[in-house]
């Protein structure tokens, strides 16, 4: 394939609440879609980094400069290109896995729309549908979180997740195990511990949590192992976890049992599900995490959810748990789970008077 002409464009979703983290509060998405045009056709891609330097290093507007700047003109240089070419002809440019997740994406969206082959067939999808859990944003108190809770699990969630932040973590904890019973549970603290709350996180053993996500540093491998040896919650890693040779450290410095698989993370679906494979072949399960995606996201997400080391219910939630309207046909929950789309490519695409309608700028990258 040749890359013809890339779209870069942005859009502002609205979530129907907002989202807490222990890094900040997200009350609008402000997505960059990522459009390759080439001779074989086109595909999509969605960038997945938020509006701030919070989560991680990548911002929005810093991923659509690289993209204008450096990684659309040298894709535009390759004369054969498919996603397996992506991540080789980028590897000079350090870092902007979530630039690069989105570029990629969208020539493997366009090369497998031409081949008629769906992304969960390329990557090697076991199932048709997968498990769904849900993330749980940090509440101004403790009933108003029971409430939202209760609403997930009455929509046929199978796994809640909690974030949490010093102050808020034993005791919605163990509000939400008194009140809910044994629903699978596990807590995301997107870095906001110390190593030396080690005692402090051992107090969330007795709740028999799932997994304790990423309490560390991004670079704090080895507190997380040594966190690892006090508390008896696994520990899942996600910001720490950016490549497959990252969880190969981690997983043998024994910092983590559980990954947070996440494509935008480490620059791809290849390189999620070369994650996904180093982890199986290591005893490690996975899941696969999520960034407030639209439809174009979420399609890929199911896609490498279905893959068979993905044992733990994702951060695969419904269309309607982010968005009154989605930019695709809605992803809707049954029976707790997402079914994988089957058609060519992602299997979804934008629905033209949506996209235009939350459409706030479109740019062209001149390819030279
Ligand atoms: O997509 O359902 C989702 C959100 C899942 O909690 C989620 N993501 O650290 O795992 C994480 C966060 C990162 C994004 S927070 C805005
Ligand atoms: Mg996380």
């Amino acid at each position: 394939m040749k890359l013809e002409s890339v779209e870069l464009r942005r859009i502002a979703m609205p979530l129907v609440a907002p989202f807490r983290t222990s890094f900040g509060t997200e009350t609008t998405r402000d997505v960059l879609l990522v459009r390759a045009r080439t001779d074989a056709g086109e595909g999509w891609g969605e960038c997945a980094a938020l509006a701030e330097p919070k989560y991680s290093a990548e911002y929005v507007d810093g991923a659509a400069d690289v993209l204008r700047r450096y990684l659309v003109p040298a894709l535009a240089a390759v004369p054969d290109l498919d996603a397996h070419a992506v991540g080789r002809t980028l590897a000079p440019f350090t870092g902007h896995f979530m630039a690069k997740a989105a570029i990629e994406t969208a020539v493997l969206d366009a090369q497998l729309r031409a081949a008629g082959q769906s992304f969960g067939s390329f990557l090697g999808a076991a199932v048709d549908r997968v498990p769904c859990g849900v993330s749980v944003g940090i509440m101004d108190s403790v009933p108003a979180l029971l409430d939202a809770v209760g609403g997930y699990l009455d929509a046929g969630y199978l796994r809640i997740k909690l974030k949490i932040e010093p102050g808020w973590d034993v005791e919605p904890v163990r509000a939400v195990r008194e009140r809910f019973g044994d629903v699978a549970l596990q807590v995301d603290a997107n870095t906001a511990y110390a190593v030396s709350d080690a005692r402090h996180l051992a107090r969330l053993d007795p709740f028999d949590l799932l997994l304790i996500e990423q309490p560390l540093a991004e670079d704090d491998v080895l507190g997380h192992a040594e966190l690892a040896r006090t508390v008896r919650t696994p520990i899942c890693l996600d910001e720490s976890i950016t490549s497959a040779r990252t969880a190969a450290a981690a997983i043998s410095l024994g910092a983590c049992s559980i990954v947070n698989v996440k494509p935008a993370r480490v620059g791809g679906y290849l390189e999620a599900r070369r994650i996904a494979e180093l982890c199986a072949a290591h005893g490690v399960p996975v899941w696969c995490g999520g960034m407030l995606e639209t439809g174009l996201g979420r399609a890929a997400n199911v896609a490498l959810a279905a893959l068979p080391n993905f044992t733990l219910p994702g951060d695969t939630s419904a269309s309607n748990r982010y968005y009154a309207t989605d930019i695709t046909p809605p992803f809707e929950l049954a029976d707790g789970h997402l079914a994988v789309p089957t058609g060519p490519g992602l299997g979804v695409s934008p629905l033209p008077e949506m996209l235009e309608d939350v459409t706030t700028s479109v740019v062209e990258v001149p390819l030279r």
